[in-house]
């Protein structure tokens, strides 16, 4: 098959993917204030159950650092192992509270108590409906970004700007946990009708101008532009755009 042919497919079945979830984790909360300390969560990209934690994640405007758990993955285990007592994902470490919670429903109703003051929307929680469509999300996907690829370790956490919905961040996140590299999520969900369409070519015209001081803005100011995903690496003093050619560093740098 054709690499345009490949990409094209890629694409398509993510876009599909985020459909079948009715694009939860696209809009970001203005109000949520981050905690001082980056939350944790051990996580499977293509766990169903993953998916509704880092939605809420995206909704609340919450950072967090990704521990991937992919199915074969021996990296992080033992260290989930000794925390929870299982192997389970999702499970979630927050050091602002002291709480670790294992479990879905448990982990996005800690999340909109403690963070988002409001009551869990309907299509996060894990009736058996969210968790079919969770299911198909990663099926149309081919099941990538759940099982294991040997892969060096990294010294350094890798960071990551996405937002659960992006079908092009979908790629990356996939690989990331598929090669078991940890990194910082950096959820920036859209926060204004400005903020809506791909970098090249929003649904808005003139100027674009991110809310001042939220991480748009910042990113905008640091970066010199507000597109995902944007991956760093500090391992290999490293910042870029564009998926296909992250998917390429990432396999030619880290995949054995
Ligand atoms: N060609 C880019 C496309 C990236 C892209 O269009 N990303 C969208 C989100 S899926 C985006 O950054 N939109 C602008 C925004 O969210 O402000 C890639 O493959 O990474």
């Amino acid at each position: 098959m054709s690499f345009d042919l490949q990409r094209a497919r890629a694409v398509g079945s993510s876009v599909l993917a985020s459909t079948l979830r009715g694009w939860r984790g696209s809009s970001a909360s203005r109000s949520v204030q981050p905690p001082a300390q980056l939350l944790e969560l051990f996580d499977r990209e293509g766990c169903a159950h993953c998916r509704f934690v880092r939605e809420a994640l995206t909704e609340l405007n919450l950072d967090v650092r990704i521990v991937p758990i992919p199915l074969g993955g021996t990296r992080f285990r033992t260290r989930l192992m000794e925390i929870s007592g299982s192997d389970q994902v999702p499970y979630l470490v927050d050091p602002n509270t002291g709480t670790q919670i294992k479990g879905s429903d448990a982990i996005v109703q800690y999340l909109f108590e403690q963070y988002g003051n409001r009551p869990v929307p309907a299509q996060l929680k894990a009736t058996g409906a969210n968790v079919v469509k969770s299911k198909l999300a990663t099926v149309v996907r081919g099941s990538l970004g759940l099982e294991v690829r040997p892969s060096k370790a990294v010294d350094q956490d890798m960071t990551l700007y996405s937002f659960e919905s992006s079908p092009y961040s979908r790629l990356v996140r996939e690989r990331l946990c598929e090669l078991e590299i940890p990194y910082t999520l950096v959820n920036i969900g859209k926060q204004q009708r400005a903020d809506v369409g791909p970098a090249t070519f929003r649904l808005h015209l003139g100027e674009y101008k991110p809310l001042p001081n939220t991480k748009r803005s910042s990113m905008l100011a640091e970066v010199g532009n507000v597109q995902v995903p944007y991956l760093i690496d500090p391992n290999r003093d490293t910042r870029m755009f564009e998926s296909a050619d992250i998917l390429q560093y990432l396999n030619q740098n880290y995949a054995l």
